[in-house]
């Protein structure tokens, strides 16, 4: 098991996804984590960078975050690891944020990954 530096993050997003996969459904979740997607990414590069992250992370409500956090959050997702997060690895690390989710997430995220 890798070393959680990230507490703070998981419960706000624990807390988050379900209450919106309840109320958006499996599809508009996808949705809205490509929506998040979209705003945090760097628009020139099309993926999500530790700057881009740092500039757009407070329209997520998400501007309290340290840098370390960040840079954890970028860690945990970046699975190919080239130091930025591409869509899939957005959408994979938000529901492995949320552990309650992973469950069902593999079976949206197999039937339509936002293309
Ligand atoms: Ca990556």
């Amino acid at each position: 098991m890798e070393a959680k530096g990230s507490s703070r993050v998981q419960l706000d997003f624990e807390d988050m996804l379900p209450k919106m996969a309840e109320k958006l459904g499996g599809d508009g979740l996808i949705r809205e984590l490509c929506n998040g997607f979209q705003l945090l990414m760097d628009k020139d590069k099309g993926v999500i960078t530790l700057e881009s992250l740092k500039r757009n992370s407070a329209m997520l409500g998400l501007q309290d975050m340290r840098d370390d956090e960040l840079v954890s959050m970028m860690r945990e997702g970046d699975s190919d690891g080239d130091g930025a997060l591409n869509q899939m690895e957005f959408c994979v690390l938000m529901f492995r944020l949320s552990p309650d989710l992973m469950e069902a997430s593999q079976l949206w995220l197999e039937q339509e990954l936002c293309n």
